[in-house]
């Protein structure tokens, strides 16, 4: 079956020109021209289906964020001309009646994620084009691909940073956890920490990553092999870091096996595959050496599962290679999915 592709209302905006990596200011990978790249490409293989999102409710995006922090970038966005980084990063304190400028580093995470006057918009845009995936898919759609720009593993219940601001893999996870058990495979080369802290506590969706090793890659802070779970959620947290300099198709296809054994012993209802193509041998992350051929092996063996799918976009930045990656991807889910259990 042909993934259906759905793409953000409108993608030409939030255009950050740098983030702050080590003190350094290093340029901004996560640009409107990505969703324009990928679009055009995968346009040329002929998908079942192509369009754009609709609104949806802004009550979806509480699912998994508090309502101060989705008011916040509202309206801190709104009322902003240029683009605003944090400068104070207050930890543990009472942010009522707090003055902005403390609040936007209470929010965030990293110098990664600024907020500029068309950042909710663009942020808002993406999150609509998974909660309208989420919604084909319960319609019975068996593959449906969503757009999604900026990406959103990455962001917290109340943090923003690496590019992230609503979890968009999360909010879908969520919709579709009301109607049967979840699993979400997180192929983004950094660890997505959002997504694994929001379910962190939830036994009926399960969480599982592959990465680069948190001891040298973004995020730092999680995504280490302890890292399983609490409360209930113990057993349905599964992280599987690699090593930053040796990890080319051979070696990434058996921690992808691993984590699909998982998927099936957990034998869920849906699976969301938070796809990153910063796994790329060109990526200018510098990370593994996944190459355009090899999404598609993984893809099909994704497949297999045949679960009902929602494939989210989340990083990739070599821009002269996105497309074909991601439509790399979408060809090898073609193959396997006729036969659904
Ligand atoms: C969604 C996503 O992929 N977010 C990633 C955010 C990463 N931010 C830190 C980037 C540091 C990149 N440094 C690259 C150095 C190699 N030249
Ligand atoms: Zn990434």
């Amino acid at each position: 079956m042909k993934p259906e592709v759905l793409y953000p209302f409108a993608y030409d905006y939030h255009n950050p020109q740098f983030e702050i990596e080590n003190g350094y200011q290093e340029q901004y990978w996560d640009t409107p021209e990505r969703v324009a790249i990928i679009l055009a490409e995968i346009e040329k293989f002929g998908h079942t289906k192509m369009a754009r999102s609709e609104q949806q409710p802004e009550s979806d995006l509480l699912r998994v964020h508090t309502k101060d922090y989705v008011q916040f970038i509202k309206r801190f966005s709104q009322q902003s001309e240029s683009l605003q980084y944090p400068s104070v990063f207050p930890r543990a304190i009472d942010i009522t009646g707090k003055p902005d400028y403390a609040l936007l580093g209470y929010y965030s995470l990293d110098l990664g994620a600024p907020i500029g006057p068309d950042t909710y918009l663009a942020a808002k845009n993406s999150a609509d084009v998974v909660i309208s995936a989420a919604n084909r898919i319960l319609d019975g759609q068996r593959v449906v691909y969503a757009l999604c720009r900026p990406p959103g593993h990455h962001a917290e219940k109340d943090k923003m940073g690496g590019y992230c601001y609503f979890n968009n893999a999360a909010i879908a996870a969520d919709i579709l956890s009301e109607h049967g058990t979840v699993a979400i495979l997180d192929l983004d080369v950094h660890h997505g920490n959002g997504t694994q802290r929001i379910f962190y506590k939830r036994a009926d969706v399960l969480t599982v990553s592959i990465h680069a090793h948190p001891k040298d890659a973004y995020p730092g802070f999680s995504g280490f092999e302890n890292e399983m779970g609490e409360g209930n959620g113990i057993g349905f947290n599964l992280n599987i870091p690699l090593p930053k300099e040796s990890t080319g198709n051979e070696e990434y296809d058996i921690a992808l096996n691993l984590a699909l054994r998982n998927i099936e012993k957990f034998s869920p209802n849906f699976l969301v595959v938070s796809l990153g193509l910063d796994t790329y041998i060109k990526d200018p992350m510098q990370l593994f050496k996944l190459t355009t051929e090899y999404y598609k092996v993984a893809a099909s063996q994704i497949a297999r599962l045949k679960k009902p799918t929602l494939i989210v976009q989340e990083g990739g930045y070599f821009l002269d290679d996105l497309g074909i990656n991601v439509a790399s991807f979408l060809n090898g889910f073609q193959s396997n999915t006729a036969v659904i259990s």
